[in-house]
């Protein structure tokens, strides 16, 4: 054996020694794709394990993120701080080796993967990131975006809109290799899909290449060094086998069960040595990643432009002090839309930020949501308007991308009801606690005519139960520049604004949205309380006032964030909710089930728990019980 097949060998035998002390994980496509893994890691990358977090290093995405082990094992030989010890616990609790890689936990790993299909828009997303980058500060960022995929992202359409988008935006610097082995979980992958992978690539615009033995490591080399030549991004189908040299070997029995002992031994008797044992000459050939690191490294460093270096340092890492409440003039927007609210802050904030990059999957006229210095194309890199298309899914997960590679902050928009469309995604940014913005509008039945297919209803309910997403939900101007100043200085979690089509009612009053939730209304004799979010809150207040006509004063709070509502200490909680006022009405047009934790046992909803229906709005509202006459009725019929 060659030293490059023994180090590829111990790149096998390790990943399959990993799994079996977990008693689980994939052995097949760490035996089957360990030299796709090595062709990149230690032929083509740029990269300096001293330096994980480099920002000019080449970005890899293990889009099949159930080679994890095979990623871990590769991560130790390279030189990361993942040690042998890290590797024995792989997959145990609290270990840096969870199951699959997960961004922020293991040192090396660029991006959380595992849900077939992300990986690849992901990795379009750091790949916009980086040409636009390049194309303002040349002498720091000029990295490429690597991806290892395998035959299921093929079939999940995300990863298919990604590719589309990566085409006709001419992503050359984006690279996949694709682990062709012909099986997936249950079986032939021609069962289930035999779409001709070259000419849907060469359909989408991509440029494709054939490697016929995945095991050749030059042939692989020299398809990369070709495709860096080429002005589109490029797909290297590698013809594997899955499970290479273990018993079940091409087929899906070694997809993701444990080879067992005997089968493990057997494959670790080629090398000799105990179990995770490295050899030295292995250890040695392996420390070139490092040595070639830190010289790319170091020459980085004196290649870059002080000027320009400056400037990418702030952006990802620095502050731009943005005075939100000038902005825009509140005045202008008395009784608007808070889409057009929306649209006329973010156009103003794109020009004092230069980190703002997105668009809208086809619905800036609809969402007023465009990014500034026209669109991002080949032919303008420094164009911030991303036209996504009719693709919200792969749309967040390229906002993902974005956000991963840094130094941007991303933001996408589209229909409310079809964020649903983007889920996916957003559960991954919120995991990965990823900035991502998203401004979704046309947040509520009052569409109107459209009907129910474009009416939501259940969409609030599903991301606010999305951990560390901020869903806010402004009610008029004032919240608006404070719900953007939220979504646009956050560090660590995405924020979802939803705003209206319909025209809102301008607040009396407001209170501080930084704390959720505030009162807009209240006296000495409140008896009870309207709690409502967005355009309902000027509804709760004209019942209020009907309500103070008939006797009864009641408070009304405005909810636009119970995200940020749920982080105050219990007094300011208080000081909203008081608790001896257990006469709650939670006034919400969406299935707001969230509601129930505020309105206490006594309290009761004004929601909506069926589908909507196609209708001129002012009608619409009312028959979903959202008028004045009917909150007041509920509301005195509260005990
Ligand atoms: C969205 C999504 N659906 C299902 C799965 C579960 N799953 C993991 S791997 C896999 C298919 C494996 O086929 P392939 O992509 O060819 O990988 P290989 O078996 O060749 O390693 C499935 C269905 C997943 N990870 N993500
Ligand atoms: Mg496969």
């Amino acid at each position: 054996m060659n030293i490059q097949d023994k180090a590829i060998q111990t790149l096998r035998v390790l990943s399959v020694e990993e799994i079996n002390a977990a008693n689980s994980g994939h052995p097949g496509i760490a035996l089957g794709a360990a030299s796709l893994i090595h062709s990149l890691y230690y032929h083509a990358m740029n990269i300096d394990p001293a330096h994980s977090n480099w920002i000019n290093r080449d970005r890899f995405v293990l889009a099949g993120g159930h080679g994890s082990s095979l990623l871990y094992s590769m991560l130790h030989l390279a030189g990361y701080k993942v040690s042998i010890d890290d590797l024995k616990a792989f997959r145990k609790l609290h270990s840096t080796t969870p199951g699959h890689p997960e961004l922020g936990v293991t040192d090396g790993v660029d991006v959380s993967s595992g849900p077939l299909g992300q990986g690849l828009p992901t990795a379009v997303g750091m790949a916009i990131a980086e040409a636009h980058l390049h194309a303002k500060f040349p002498s720091v960022i000029d990295h490429y975006t690597y991806v290892i995929c395998t035959d299921g992202e093929f079939q999940e359409g995300v990863a298919y809109e990604g590719m589309s988008l990566a085409g006709r935006l001419g992503l050359n610097k984006l690279i996949c290799l694709f682990d062709s082995n012909d099986i997936q979980l249950d079986g032939e992958v021609s069962v289930c899909f035999n779409e001709d992978i070259k000419k849907r690539m060469e359909a989408l615009n991509w440029n494709y290449e054939l490697i016929e033995d995945g095991n050749n490591v030059e042939a692989i080399v020299d398809a990369i060094n070709r495709a860096k030549a080429q002005d589109k991004p490029t797909m290297i189908e590698c013809k594997t086998v899955i499970g290479y040299g273990c018993v079940s070997e091409g087929t899906s029995k070694c997809h993701g069960n444990p080879l067992g002992q005997d089968e493990v031994n057997r494959l670790r008797g080629l090398l000799g040595g105990d179990a995770f044992d490295v050899d030295d000459d292995v250890k040695k050939y392996y420390s070139e990643i490092a040595k070639k690191g830190s010289k790319l490294y170091a020459n980085w460093q004196k290649g870059c432009k002080q000027g320009e270096l400056e400037e990418v340092n702030k952006m990802f890492n620095g502050e731009f002090n943005i005075d939100y409440d000038s902005l825009i003039n509140e005045e202008d927007f008395v009784n608007a839309a808070t889409r057009n609210i929306g649209g006329k802050i973010l156009d103003a904030l794109n020009n004092l930020d230069s980190r703002l990059i997105g668009g809208s999957a086809d619905l800036i006229a609809s969402t007023k949501v465009k990014g500034a210095d026209g669109n991002f194309s080949l032919e303008n890199r420094l164009g911030r308007n991303i036209m996504f298309g009719v693709r919200e899914h792969a749309m967040a997960a390229i906002c993902n991308g974005i956000a991963i590679h840094g130094g941007l902050i991303p933001f996408c928009s589209g229909f409310f009801v079809f964020s649903d469309y983007a889920k996916p995604a957003i559960r991954l940014a919120a995991m990965q606690h990823l900035p991502v913005v998203y401004i979704f509008s046309h947040d509520s039945i009052a569409v109107g005519e459209d009907g129910p297919t474009h009416q939501p209803v259940e969409q609030l309910t599903g991301l606010r139960s999305i951990p560390n997403l901020n869903v806010i939900r402004p009610a008029d101007a004032h919240e608006c520049i404070q719900a953007y100043k939220q979504a646009f200085t956050s560090k660590n979690n995405p924020t979802f604004i939803a705003l209206t089509r319909q025209n809102t009612e301008t607040l009396p009053t407001h209170g501080d949205l930084s704390k959720g939730a505030y009162v807009v209304r209240s006296s000495e004799a409140d008896e009870g309380i309207l709690i409502a979010t967005g355009s309902e809150v000027a509804l709760a207040l004209h019942a209020a006032d009907k309500l103070a006509e008939m006797g009864h004063q009641v408070r009304v709070v405005s909810m636009p964030s119970m995200y940020l509502f749920d982080k105050q200490d219990k007094a300011y909680q208080e000081e909203v909710l008081p608790l001896r006022l257990t006469k709650r009405l939670g006034i919400e047009m969406g299935e707001a089930a969230h509601l129930y934790k505020y309105i206490g046992l006594s309290g009761d909803l004004c929601n909506i728990n069926r589908f909507g229906v196609s209708g001129k709005y002012q009608l619409v509202m009312p028959e979903f019980g959202f008028s004045v006459e009917n909150i007041v009725e509920r509301y005195l019929r509260l005990k």
